[in-house]
């Protein structure tokens, strides 16, 4: 049956009022839909950066994911192909081809042509509403180079392509088969992204959140770009259970199984799973109709009181509270936590700038009442895991209130000498924070460089030398009064922890400058360390930058370049020889300490010239994970993670 002959046999089956079929205007309209997205790429998808470029793909797995929900689909497959083309398979029923009445083209098409067609067709349940998700596949299209998408109905092979959202032909089917199933391939646009390569590790830690958010469906990424062909199969009927154990997975835990509750009540589905470990912070991730909910909402606040109320009223009721006693508050009971809250409702509502925050009241005592009724069962039946996770909570009650009494202990001290900036701070002349920066410095003769070669009108520079406190193993008390801490506190200005007011901060940019060597790597991370466990907006809100020193120098008479990676080094010497065969000396830095001041200025510290990295914290599982790895107990993943992600470990870390 040709288009034309389902168009017929479907306007005979659903006969619809003769306004709507005379819709010739149809192609224009869609048209100028596109357009709109084109002029406007952030308004749809975010940004037009990375993570714009990588929500293409979500956007279009999220529907071979519904289908999955909807159970007629249990593979999808993701693929990274040469020149950063991606295609995307399910074997699902296949979008339909059907004539679609109202606009007289087949569904398929309506799906990539017109603006919010998305989930027209999906069979009700919980579908996503708001916010940058379910922008639709239309979106997509528009946003691609080209895109081709082929359906698989049991019969034949459908298909289409679009250039640039514009379709090169109608559908048409170009084959027969037995299977099922949708294929999108598409090539993002160079002309709208200002980066087009795709991350690896980005997709798959998304597509993993993903097979853990839909247990029992397998999601596989593959990359086929050139050089090594990678591939991850992900698949756990688990669900968010296995999600707390991968997350935990270079941790102690402190009871073998993971606790898990779930409920459904006309408010929706809730469903969380939780471990304690033997570290003092706390990782929490909420999602809402699978969609990552980074700044909390109804459903987390549910899950805190909840939590909170069930502690207090066992503690209470079995005597490990006395009358006189406070009660734990919430930060004591989720320390060492990891805890997945998963809730599905039918009208999701995001609220806040980024749309990450769950409106819905009626979830927050659907999650109360399913972790505070859940855990008082759970710490009833298991007495002895209840013991170990109160021990734990009432330590962290007495470090807290220790570290009040230290805290109160410096406000007296600062109070008393009023100017106590540390001594070691070369402090800047210019006054408001917006334009000011603070480099920390590695070591004693870098610092003396870095303060001869700075710019003393805005860049101040703070020195640091030895070995610090690891973090990582340290609660809120015992930073106070470390002597390699508390200067950057100081000098940062804006406190620690609870008091932490980032109003307070006294430079926007805070840049740590150490060697591109394994102890450079060794500070960079442990301040970072700190700055995500006790001062995290600061990293949240981009504050935090790491130098880039070069690595080499190279130089001919009075010429001399600088290069910041091997690749690099490696271009400049073959410009450097297509010019002149005299001989090109290049010198390998091993530190800071090797540059004086005027070169330190030139390649590092000149925001004409320098290259920053901004610290950024996408994902505070990720991150969490990376300082756990790096700095905990574990030597085994220790070794392992450091050798996975060397590169890594010494740009971004
Ligand atoms: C909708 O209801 C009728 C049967 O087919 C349902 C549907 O649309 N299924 C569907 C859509 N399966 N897979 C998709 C899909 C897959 C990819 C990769 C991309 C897009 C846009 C849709």
């Amino acid at each position: 049956m040709d288009n034309q002959q389902q168009k017929q046999q479907y306007e005979a089956q659903h006969p619809v009022d003769q306004e709507l079929q005379n819709y010739d205007a149809s192609d224009i309209q869609v048209l100028e839909g596109l357009e709109a997205v084109r002029k406007r790429p952030g308004m749809y998808i975010g940004s037009t950066g990375p993570r714009g470029l990588h929500h293409l793909v979500y956007e279009i797995v999220d529907n071979a994911i519904d289908e999955a929900l909807a159970g007629f689909c249990d593979r999808i497959t993701v693929e990274i192909l040469p020149d950063n083309v991606i295609r995307v398979q399910d074997d699902g029923r296949g979008i339909p081809v059907g004539i679609q009445p109202k606009l007289g083209i087949p569904a398929v098409t309506v799906v990539f042509t017109v603006l919010h067609a998305g989930g027209k067709f999906g069979g009700g349940g919980y579908k996503v509403s708001g916010g940058l998700h379910g922008v639709g596949a239309s979106v997509v299209n528009a946003l691609s180079e080209w895109l081709e998408v082929e359906v698989r109905d049991g019969e034949h092979i459908y298909r289409q392509r679009f250039e640039r959202g514009h379709s090169m032909y109608d559908l048409k089917v170009i084959g027969d088969t037995t299977d099922r199933g949708t294929t999108v391939t598409f090539k993002p646009d160079g002309e709208i992204f200002e980066v087009t390569q795709f991350e690896y590790e980005t997709l798959l830690t998304r597509l993993r959140e993903q097979a853990f958010l839909n247990a029992g469906v397998e999601i596989t990424l593959t990359d086929s770009r050139e050089g090594e062909p990678t591939e991850t199969v992900m698949r756990y009927d688990g669900g968010i259970r296995s999600f707390v154990e991968h997350l935990q997975r270079h941790k102690e835990v402190l009871h073998p199984d993971v606790i898990y509750f779930q409920d459904e009540t006309d408010a929706g589905l809730a469903e969380v799973a939780m471990q304690y470990n033997d570290g003092y912070s706390e990782v929490l991730l909420s999602f809402a109709n699978n969609i990552h909910t980074s700044d909390g909402g109804s459903h987390e606040v549910g899950f805190k009181s909840g939590l909170t109320r069930a502690f207090n009223d066992y503690a209470r009721q079995k005597g490990l509270l006395k009358d006189n006693d406070q009660n734990l508050a919430g930060e004591d009971v989720r320390e060492g936590l990891t805890a997945i809250i998963s809730v599905k409702v039918s009208d999701a509502q995001f609220e806040g700038q980024t749309k990450a925050k769950l409106g819905n009241t009626e979830v927050r005592p659907l999650v109360e009442g399913l972790v505070y009724s859940g855990l008082s069962t759970y710490f009833e039946e298991h007495p002895a895991v209840a013991k170990t996770i109160f021990d734990k909570a009432l330590g962290a009650a007495r470090a807290r209130e220790a570290a009040r009494k230290a805290r109160e202990l410096t406000r007296r001290k600062s109070a008393l000498e009023t100017a106590s900036l540390p001594g070691k701070l070369a402090d800047c002349q210019e006054r408001d924070p917006a334009l000011t920066e603070l480099y920390i410095v590695e070591g004693d003769s870098a610092g003396g460089s870095a303060k001869e070669g700075r710019d003393r009108k805005y860049q101040a520079i703070l020195p640091l030398w030895g070995k610090m406190l690891n973090v990582e193993k340290a609660r809120l008390d015992r930073v106070y009064g470390n002597d390699k801490l508390m200067p950057v506190v100081t000098a940062l200005g804006c406190g620690i922890g609870e008091d932490f007011d980032l109003s307070k901060l006294r430079y926007h940019k805070v840049i740590i400058m150490a060697d591109a060597d394994v102890d450079g790597s060794h500070i960079r991370t442990l301040l970072l360390t700190f700055f995500f466990r006790f001062m995290r907006p600061l990293v949240e809100e981009g504050h935090i930058c790491i130098a880039q020193p070069p690595l080499y120098q190279l130089r001919r008479g009075k010429e001399v370049h600088y290069a910041y990676t091997d690749a690099e080094r490696d271009q400049i010497l073959a410009e450097m020889n297509s010019r002149s065969q005299a001989k090109i000396d290049v010198q390998r830095y091993k530190g800071l300490g090797e540059m004086d001041p005027e070169q330190l200025w030139d390649t590092t510290m000149n925001p004409e010239s320098r290259i920053l990295l901004q610290v950024e914290m996408e994902d505070a599982a990720r991150a969490d994970e990376i300082f756990t790895v790096l700095m905990g107990d574990k030597v085994g993943p220790r070794r392992e993670f450091i050798e996975q992600n060397a590169q890594y470990a010494q740009l971004d870390v």
